[in-house]
């Protein structure tokens, strides 16, 4: 193997004894007779130190390599604690595996930082740098603590289809797809699927997967497509089980987040986990205090990002960061929620300092009511057959949520583009990489 050891995984136990590192090269510093070559790899960095007069080939070689090179390294590791790990290697053999090419097209540890377009359009390159690396690998822990919390609570994990025959969420934002001689979609949320499988038993599901939405408008908190964390649940008394466990899972995520150390110190972030139970704020009382502040928000209409946002900061004088919109207008809602005295919806969203982070409701699932529903929103039951069967043979009732996993973690982080979030966006104009 062309590596024994990670960087950050060498310990005394190793000191006086030969190692093989393996990463980047990504900084040389040439003094004239000794050269110190910093390496990088996935836990950190290391110092490699060569002596001309010891080694006077491998000097040469060292002193010409260009920068995020790939290189193997077999060596001696010596104890020296001016250098930062403790440790520094005094090579004898090298493998060059891959020399980079110049000039790069973004520098790793450059102290001007790149803007953002060019850091995306060399995302394998941004990717390199610890500030991006410590956000995805806080994503892997939290999705880890998602799956372990919704496992424990008794879900089971399913996949369902993200090419579909019609749409949950209203059709303008979909993405059609030539689906032999069908059109067809991309699924923007797995609604209509997670809602039919409380007709077969499997009472608890959830789901973690891509989701696409057409929407036009470039903003720095929307993508084209998105990872969710979603949920359905049945025999549920009314919505408020479902809350229960969104912020049990939000918490759960929360809280290995601020156990990430590391990645949160080169972030600069510190985490701190929010109290439980999140507040609960009907729409009503949103509009009256929203409309206070000289909001023009109209009765029955959603939020919109300044409402939300206003809001945000009037919750923070209060000390919430997390909240619950509930009770919504049935109006503002999709057709699947659950009506409430008449005007009102069993439906809900989670706000995170200003940002809707999760909705979710009480759906109906009394097949005569939904058909109403469906008519009513101006859609044609015909296009739901599928899913009504699912209505016909026996249907608890049941609720559920759609979580965003990069609205989630923008705010965790408090970071200040979805982008930043997702390995390779997809938004407006970006395609590629
Ligand atoms: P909704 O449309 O509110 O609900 O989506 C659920 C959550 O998904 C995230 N999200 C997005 N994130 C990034 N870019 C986007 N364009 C985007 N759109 C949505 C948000 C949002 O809160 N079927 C319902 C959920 C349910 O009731 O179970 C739904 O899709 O975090």
């Amino acid at each position: 193997m062309y590596r024994s050891h990670y960087s950050k995984e060498i310990s005394p136990n190793e000191y006086n004894s030969t190692v093989t590192v393996a990463g980047w090269v990504e900084e040389i510093r040439n003094l004239g007779s000794i050269a110190f070559l910093i390496l990088r790899d996935k836990k950190g960095t290391l110092q490699l130190t060569i002596l001309k007069k010891k080694t006077p080939e491998l000097f040469e070689r060292f002193i010409s390599l260009p920068r995020e090179s790939v290189i193997s390294v077999k060596g001696l590791c010596k104890e020296n604690d001016k250098v930062r790990n403790g440790y520094e290697i005094l090579p004898e053999t090298c493998d060059v595996l891959s020399l980079a090419e110049t000039p790069l097209p973004l520098g790793v540890v450059d102290k001007v930082e790149a803007d953002f377009d060019t850091r995306l359009d060399n995302r394998i390159i941004d990717l390199r740098k610890p500030e991006t690396q410590a956000i995805f690998k806080i994503r892997n822990t939290v999705l880890a603590a998602a799956h372990e919390y919704l496992r424990s609570q008794n879900f089971i994990e399913v996949h369902t289809p993200k090419i579909i025959a019609s749409s949950s969420e209203g059709g303008t934002d979909m993405f059609r797809v030539r689906y032999f001689e069908k059109e067809a979609f991309l699924a923007q949320s797995p609604q209509l699927y997670k809602q039919s499988l409380m007709a077969t038993g499997l009472d608890r599901v959830y789901e973690i997967a891509w989701y696409f939405r057409a929407e036009e408008h470039n903003t720095r908190r929307h993508l084209n497509e998105s990872t969710a964390v979603d949920i359905e649940m049945a025999f549920i008394n009314d919505e408020e089980d479902i809350m229960n466990i969104l912020e049990h899972l939000v918490h759960a995520m929360w809280k290995r987040a601020s156990e990430c150390s590391q990645e949160l110190e080169i972030l600069k972030k510190v985490v701190t986990i929010p109290k439980l139970p999140f507040a609960r704020i009907t729409y009503d009382e949103v509009v009256k205090t929203i409309q206070q502040e000289k909001s023009p928000i109209e009765w029955g209409k959603d939020l919109s990002t300044e409402d939300e946002r206003l809001l945000g900061e009037i919750m923070k004088t209060k000390g919430e960061d997390f909240y619950f919109i509930t009770k919504y207008p049935l109006t503002s809602k999709p057709f699947y929620t659950m009506p409430d005295r008449e005007k009102y919806s069993r439906g809900f969203d989670l706000e995170c300092k200003g940002v809707e982070v999760s909705s979710g409701s009480q759906r109906i699932h009394d097949i005569a009511l939904l058909i109403e529903r469906l008519k009513a929103c101006g859609l044609d039951p015909k296009d739901f057959d599928a899913y009504l069967k699912a209505f016909r043979y026996g249907m608890p009732p049941h609720g559920g949520f759609g979580f965003g996993i990069e609205r989630f973690l923008m705010e965790l982080l408090e970071l200040n583009n979805i982008r930043e979030c997702i390995l390779f966006p997809r938004d407006r104009t970006r395609l590629s990489p």
